[in-house]
């Protein structure tokens, strides 16, 4: 008898014309603009496969080495990164992953065409998306706050197609003191009579490599708390190409991205250029960080869409108990389970990226804007939370395959596990949600988005769901302690919006793959508001 081997899953491809993003994206954009893209994407999803993959994988094993001393003793700080990830960043750049967002090609549509590529570029990029998620924050931040100088010098290098003229942008909020709480950032700007000098100690600088940065500083004289912290634009590198004012303390050693140069830095005096004028340093770099958080989303959903291949294609080749595992009504159940979450993340999220698309091209209505605000964080934090849940599901799908490092699954969860952390945990988002509801009155607007009556039958909890958020938000002003629910607030109201959003599209005569099942298993989850 023939010795048995395991039949390998069939390899996916990250878009093709039998995936909800290619019916998103066909239902969504113009038919000329559509074709257009569509050829693009089916490119950058076969070099993504192919090219990218291997890079990707070669990136992960050769990891970033901190080089602090030269063979003479002088302090030089040379990170080394695997020429495979400068690569995949080249590619980035060719293949206009943040470029097309500020090219405006496809006008309002143009962020949405963007964060397709995004989906598609991340999952085999070993999260070369993070400095570019900050590159594209720092683009908006030029385009909003920016002066002539950054805006002729500068701007252009991120936003070009070109490898070799293409800068990342490094964001330094982190310190060790500071954390989510941002306010007691220590780091102190000093006027030397003709430049600002930053002195202080940040703390999760990811991207060392980075050609420039954002980063927050107190001039002195300054209040404390965040009310006294400004915007500041560093240059790392001088002429020589050498780190001015900065020195490397070490790289961090992280459960997973470990393609990824991320390091503790010392600022001893770098030169630093102030933007906007002193004060509203928070606000301001919120600009940037509110970019991050809807690339953290895409991300996400790019992970999941990752796992959830991999898991349906092993469940068509794997036999037990005497059929494919596919056609055993459990494993069905955990599949559209997986697939239910992926999809909700998926209209939440994109339905944000054309928001902001259209808030870039000044398209965009108050309530639009209001809208874009409060859903962002609960974008991000709804869709990092289901993607660790999915991964993980992926993982078990496979058995003690899914387990096994080159299986290609752990590095998925290990890197997963990031996006609930960085760029605001999930709690903090939770009360940033809370700020734009109370500070910015975006519930009046939220409440009117998500009632649509010709849902009452189908999901008829949800009226009763949004009376409950009603009274909650009434109350959460003036009662601090009902703070303590923000996070089951944000949750659910990420799982409301994403299922309005799929709905509103199916009316509008959108195609969504396994409806129906997706549908029925929706009504199996838990929509109660509080006990
Ligand atoms: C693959 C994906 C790639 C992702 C890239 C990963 C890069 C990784 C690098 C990092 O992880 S960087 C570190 C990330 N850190 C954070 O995200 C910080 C988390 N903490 C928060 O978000 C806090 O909510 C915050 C620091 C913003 C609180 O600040 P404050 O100053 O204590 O609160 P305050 O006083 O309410 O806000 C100050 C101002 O900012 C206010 O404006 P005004 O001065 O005009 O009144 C706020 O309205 C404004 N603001 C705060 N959050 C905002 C915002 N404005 C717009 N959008 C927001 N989200």
């Amino acid at each position: 008898m023939a010795e048995f081997f395991q039949t390998e899953p069939l390899q996916h491809s990250p878009y093709q014309d039998t995936d909800l993003l290619f019916f998103y994206l066909k239902q969504r954009l113009p038919q000329a603009y559509f074709d257009w893209v569509h050829r693009e994407l089916v490119h950058l999803s076969d070099r993504a496969v192919g090219e990218m993959a291997a890079l990707a994988l070669e990136a992960e094993r050769d990891v970033p080495r901190h080089i602090p001393f030269d063979p003479w003793g002088r302090r030089v700080d040379e990170i080394r990164v695997s020429p495979a990830w400068n690569r995949l960043g080249a590619i980035a750049a060719e293949e206009g992953v943040v470029a097309e967002a500020y090219e405006r090609r496809f006008g309002e549509w143009s962020r949405l065409v963007q964060m397709a590529k995004l989906l598609i570029y991340h999952p085999y990029s070993a999260i070369f998306s993070c400095p570019l998620a900050m590159t594209d924050g720092a683009a908006r931040l030029i385009e909003v706050h920016g002066d002539d100088t950054l805006r002729e010098r500068v701007f252009p290098h991120l936003v070009t197609r070109h490898a070799d003229q293409f800068w990342t942008s490094g964001q330094w909020m982190t310190e060790r003191i500071g954390g989510s709480d941002v306010g007691q950032s220590e780091t102190r700007a000093v006027w030397d009579g003709s430049t600002w000098r930053l002195y202080g100690t940040k703390w999760f600088s990811s991207a060392t490599t980075s050609e420039i940065a954002f980063t927050l500083a107190r001039p002195e004289g300054a209040a404390e708390g965040s009310k006294g912290l400004s915007l500041f634009f560093v240059q790392l590198r001088n002429g020589e190409g050498q780190l001015d004012g900065i020195e490397v303390l070490r790289l961090k050693d992280k459960l997973g991205t470990r393609a990824l140069p991320t390091a503790e830095l010392k600022l001893n005096g770098v030169p630093a250029k102030l933007v906007g004028g002193e004060g509203k340093g928070v606000a301001r770099i919120a600009t940037l960080f509110n970019i991050t958080r809807i690339y953290n989303a895409i991300c996400a959903v790019g992970y999941m869409r990752e796992a959830l291949a991999v898991s349906q294609a092993y469940s068509r080749v794997r036999f037990a108990f005497g059929k494919p595992i596919s056609e055993h009504p459990l494993h069905q159940r955990t599949l559209v389970n997986m697939e239910a979450a992926t999809t909700l993340c998926f209209f939440l999220s994109m339905e944000l990226a054309i928001w902001q698309g259209r808030e870039a091209c000044g398209l965009a209505s108050e309530s639009q804007q209001k809208l874009l605000r409060v859903l962002t964080p609960v974008a991000k934090l709804f869709t990092a939370k289901q993607c660790v849940q999915v991964v993980s599901e992926g993982l078990e799908c496979l058995g003690g395959t899914g387990y096994i490092e080159d299986s290609g699954l752990p590095r998925l969860l290990r890197n997963a596990q990031v996006l609930p952390i960085w760029e605001g945990t999930t709690n903090i988002l939770s009360l940033d949600m809370v700020r734009a509801l109370i500070k910015d009155q975006a519930w009046p607007d939220l409440r009117e988005f998500l009632s649509d009556p010709a849902l009452k039958t189908r999901y008829p909890y949800g009226e009763r769901l949004l009376d409950q958020m009603e009274s909650w938000v009434n109350q959460v002003g003036q009662q601090p302690e009902l703070e303590a629910e923000a996070r089951h607030f944000a949750l659910l109201l990420g799982q409301w919006a994403g299922t309005m959003l799929m709905e509103q599209f199916v009316a509008e005569g959108g195609v969504v793959p396994n409806l129906d099942l997706i549908r029925d298993q929706l009504s199996r989850w838990p929509w109660r508001y509080s006990d």
